[in-house]
């Protein structure tokens, strides 16, 4: 394999940004969402999301019985002409940007500027598997003894099932689908039920960028009937999944018990993701990271912070900065551009995040809490809380709610407190001692490591992302080794001194 990728232009990350009251936002500054904000204001004012129909299991035997039958021809389709339908796909989804920003925050509850930056990451992830494909996945010749030829071809596997999360609707269900397609194979779609009307548009747009009918399906549904049908088909050939560790628990048991071959899982689940700040580290510095990576997007980012682990030296200080900044975010309705944190997804995820801040408030510290004005659907105020140990913070809560702890003694026993957490997403490290943090760095058992800034950071191309142990099983969506896992591989060795050869 080529030892680097193809020279890439530069995907934008974008923040949140205030264009409305004139002050940028604490998420952010962010001009292009400024320059674009009037007509992002009307796509969201006129977006509607539709209703989509709901699968059944015989809609998912058909589905893959078709997808069966269209395998082979759009496998067999050159390289460069499925990279062409996903360049097609990428330009068509960046001129509807306003359009898929309003269905994103109307269906999905985002905030305008996460939705800006969820668009443009689609739109990264289709090109960048373009490019990635033809870089990566042509056959190539391998060298041998005189008398022989010797090839490596990849070519993709068959049926593809891929399923998403409702927190990035369309960025991960896109990211998924254009990869496991430009490998050559016929994509099963299930997205998430909270958010099924941006995957239908999605699929709809793939499809008039010229990926055939009976090699991509979209089936909606709930993830026990549906999900659990189309992993559980002898046919299926892959999964990639992301979602919570739990579900994918359950779709590896269902692989390794069903009859026909062995099936790959790709499996991107949650984390309970730390920042570790030593005595060294600049409190400013530490709490724009905190409070971006805590409360962006409502903390229903899998890279969220959920435990800052602080040395006792600093605690005081960083602690009294963030109850400040609390008090600065502006919690509201996800449409304006001068909010900071939106509603949660729906009133289960209200009602889980609530009863574990009840919980918290009895019985841990309360550092600082942002105001919730009143009337707002399924929004909770960003809070923090200090409890005494790292253990205590055990599952995964995928809302606004930080858990600080601080810390005395030796660094390297907290990174191994929370390597034994067990999850391994993210992990942030703030020092003035460069030595260090390559140290903990190299300790942690964690797939994406930020050093001395935020931890909100997927970059397609430039922060490739994905977890260990319970947080996945990689490799890293939006990096160099992402489409192999898609692909079967096969050597063709040929005789050439024999008769026919
Ligand atoms: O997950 P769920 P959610 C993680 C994040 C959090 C979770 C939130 O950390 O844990 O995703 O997403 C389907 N068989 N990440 O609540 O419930 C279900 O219908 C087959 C990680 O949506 O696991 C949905 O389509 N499928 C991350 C999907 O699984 C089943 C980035 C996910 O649902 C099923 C983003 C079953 N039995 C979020 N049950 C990363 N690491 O990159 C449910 N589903």
């Amino acid at each position: 394999h080529p030892a680097s990728a193809p020279a890439l232009p530069m995907p934008v990350a974008l923040y949140g940004f205030d264009g409305v009251e004139g002050r940028a936002n604490s998420m952010g500054a962010d001009l292009a969402c400024l320059q674009e904000r009037a007509p992002l204001e009307k796509a969201v004012a006129a977006a509607v999301v539709e209703s989509v129909p709901e699968a059944t299991k015989a809609d998912v035997d058909t589905a893959i019985t078709q997808l069966q039958a269209g395998f082979p021809a759009w496998n067999s389709t050159p390289l460069a002409q499925r990279a062409a339908v996903l360049r097609r796909a990428a330009d068509a989804l960046e001129s509807r940007l306003p359009e898929f920003c309003g269905l994103l925050v109307k269906e999905a509850h985002k905030t305008l500027g996460d939705c800006v930056a969820e668009v443009r990451e689609a739109v990264d992830f289709c090109r960048y598997y373009a490019d990635q494909a033809e870089a990566r996945l042509a056959s190539q010749a391998l060298p041998g003894p005189t008398g022989e030829s010797n090839e490596l071809h990849l070519h993709g596997r068959g049926v593809f099932v891929c399923i998403s999360p409702w927190n990035f609707p369309l960025a991960i269900f896109a990211g998924q689908v254009v990869a496991a397609l430009v490998a050559g194979n016929a994509v099963a779609a299930k997205p998430a039920e909270q958010t099924p009307a941006v995957a239908q548009r999605m699929v709809a747009l793939l499809h008039e960028a010229g990926v055939p009918r009976n090699a991509l399906a979209l089936l909606h549904g709930p993830g026990e009937t549906i999900g659990a049908a189309l992993v559980a088909d002898a046919r299926t050939a892959g999964v990639c999944f992301t979602g919570s560790t739990a579900v994918a628990k359950i779709i590896n048991r269902t692989l390794a018990a069903k009859d026909g071959p062995i099936v790959p899982l790709i499996a991107e689940t949650g984390g309970i993701n730390a920042m570790v700040v030593d005595s060294t580290a600049l409190p400013e510095q530490v709490v724009d990271a905190v409070v971006q990576s805590a409360f962006r997007s409502a903390g229903q980012r899998c890279s969220a912070l959920r435990l800052l682990c602080v040395h006792e030296s600093v605690a005081d200080g960083v602690i009294e900065m963030i109850r400040g900044a609390l008090k600065e975010l502006n919690v509201g309705d996800p449409s304006r551009l001068s909010t900071d944190v939106g509603p949660l997804i729906d009133a289960e995820a209200f009602d889980g995040i609530s009863t574990h801040v009840a919980r918290l408030r009895k019985d841990a510290k309360l550092i600082g809490e942002t105001h919730l004005p009143a009337g707002l659907k399924h929004s909770v105020a960003p809070i923090a809380f200090e409890l005494p140990r790292i253990a205590d913070v055990s599952q995964e809560i995928f809302g606004p709610v930080l858990h600080v702890v601080r810390w005395g003694g030796d660094v390297d026993a907290v990174i191994a407190q929370v390597n034994a957490l067990g999850y391994g997403l993210t992990l942030g490290i703030q020092t003035r001692i460069d030595s260090r943090a390559l140290r903990l760095a190299h300790a942690a058992r964690i797939g994406n490591v930020y050093v001395n800034r935020n931890m909100i950071g997927a970059v397609v191309g430039v922060q490739p992302f994905g977890g260990e142990g319970l947080s996945g099983t990689g490799p890293k969506a939006g990096g160099p080794h992402y489409l192999y896992r898609f692909c079967a591989e096969q050597t063709l060795t040929i005789n050439t001194a024999a008769a026919g050869g």
